[in-house]
């Protein structure tokens, strides 16, 4: 007797198993997603919908005899809701291999954004079950851990790029350092292409700015730290930096995650952690992936990534700088970086799913680009004091210099943040409190007299 367990052929992916819409998921049990869908000319939204959970879970184009071999249902991506032009899709968490970003890439946004039945595809939000997250390290150090650390409180802690960024002698980039940090930032920073080049080895940097971050302390008494970027070319190599910065008493390191890739930076995150460092997280070619309004994956998405594989400290715009970021979309994905417990959903500012957090260690966001005093009121009003601001062009393109850049920053982040813990408005209070303080740092009346007038277009 023939028993007939199988039908070849092919048939439209909304016919083999991937759509229910009475299905409610369990958050404890599936990975949620929302994407954002335009189909191709020739199909529709329900057909794209169900051929993105088929090709991303179990699916391929035709029917396949081996499917009989497993309970496939228990495995399938289920699109369980479709609103305007973007489908929910539900994955059972059992398709992922525990803390592993790398595998829910490969899985969620493999293959299906080169499919032909596919305009645009853009994943705008996806949420992990509880346990999923344990599976995650998070920060090593955290917002508490990373101030404790540093010894600052109660204000944004104050960092800058050095700038020129490239063409530097080590020895002339540590000068910079030494300035920005006598000044009165607390941190500098390798911008995210200063690796090991030609003018500026690694070895010579390492060696004069860590002489320059140990003098600025001895000379200030407080404390102070560069981000030593060890991505590089290997992780064989980004490990030999690390280690290097550790030897030579550096606090911070950091890291381009996307350049470098998931799984390099988890290998940089674990070393990191064995030596106490913390990591700055630069998402450099964030745009290349997130810009695109229909075609991409959102910045929230790349951002909970960083955080669930240890960014102490992660780049998220500034809103008000030379770089394109929507203000409450960048505000809600700073506040999801803090939140210990639980993120709300918020679909009015793109978050569409809870995420409970499992008390993960938070993740500093980092204003950086094109920001000057003139915009400190704007950044406290945004993003609160649990933040870091970066001043590159805005420290080293003051008239007297880095160290004068240095110190009209910090004494205007003091001011605001003294002015935000009263409780003032200080978007409001903000321009009248910079001025008064002009009036006795005379650092910050050149910061004045040097931007007041320069401005970014935004929304
Ligand atoms: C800042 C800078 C940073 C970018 C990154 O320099 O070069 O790498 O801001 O952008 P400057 P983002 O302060 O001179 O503009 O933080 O948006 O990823
Ligand atoms: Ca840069």
């Amino acid at each position: 007797m023939t028993v007939q367990t199988f039908k070849a052929g092919v048939k439209p992916y909304k016919e083999s198993g991937y759509i229910n819409f009475d299905f409610v998921p369990d958050p404890d049990r599936y990975v949620l997603t929302a994407f954002k869908i335009v189909p191709a000319a020739d199909t529709d939204i329900v057909e794209v919908a169900a051929a993105v959970a088929a090709e991303s879970s179990t699916g391929t184009w035709t029917e396949v005899w081996s499917k009989t071999l497993t309970n496939l249902a228990e495995y399938n991506a289920i699109v369980y809701r479709i609103e305007g032009d973007i489908a929910y899709i539900a994955y059972p968490v059992v398709l992922f291999e525990e803390g592993s970003i790398v595998n829910v890439m490969s899985s969620i946004i493999g293959n299906v954004f080169g499919m032909k039945a596919v305009k645009t595809l853009k994943l705008m939000d996806i949420a992990f079950p509880a346990a999923y997250m344990t599976t995650f390290p998070g920060p090593n150090n955290g917002i508490e851990i990373v101030r404790d650390k540093m010894q600052i409180y109660q204000r944004p802690l104050l960092g800058g790029t050095v700038k020129p960024k490239l063409g530097l002698s080590a020895k002339a980039y540590a000068t910079i350092v030494y300035e920005s940090l006598l000044g009165g930032l607390d941190t500098t920073k390798d911008d995210e292409n200063v690796n090991s080049q030609p003018f500026n080895r690694w070895r010579d940097r390492l060696f004069f700015v860590a002489e320059a971050v140990h003098r600025a302390e001895a000379d200030t008494g407080l404390r102070k730290a560069h981000f030593f970027n060890v991505t590089a070319g290997s992780c064989e190599d980004s490990l030999e930096r690390l280690h290097a910065a550790a030897d030579a008493g550096m606090r911070y390191i950091m890291y381009d995650f996307l350049t470098g890739g998931f799984a390099a930076f988890e290998t940089v995150r674990r070393a990191a952690e064995k030596r106490g460092l913390m990591i700055h997280v630069h998402r450099a070619m964030h745009a290349v992936i997130d810009r695109h309004p229909d075609h991409g994956v959102h910045f929230r998405v790349l951002a909970k990534w960083g955080r669930m594989h240890g960014a102490d400290n992660l780049h998220t715009g500034t809103v008000v700088g030379k770089l394109e970021g929507k203000r409450a979309e960048t505000i809600a994905i700073a506040n999801m970086l803090r939140e210990r417990r639980l993120t709300q959903a918020d679909p009015a500012n793109g978050i569409l799913f809870d995420q409970a957090w499992m008390q993960m260690k938070s993740t500093f966001p980092v204003a950086s680009g094109g920001i000057h005093i003139l915009h400190v009121p704007e950044l406290v009003a945004m993003f609160g004091l649990d933040a870091f601001f970066l001043f590159g062009g805005g420290t080293h393109g003051h008239p007297r210099g880095s160290r004068g850049g240095g110190c009209a920053n910090k004494a205007v982040v003091e001011a605001i943040s003294e002015a935000y813990l009263r409780g003032d408005d200080v978007l409001r209070s903000g321009p009248e409190i910079i001025r008064t303080l002009a009036q006795k740092v005379p650092e910050v009346q050149e910061a004045i007299d040097t931007w007041g007038q320069v401005r970014f277009d935004t929304e």
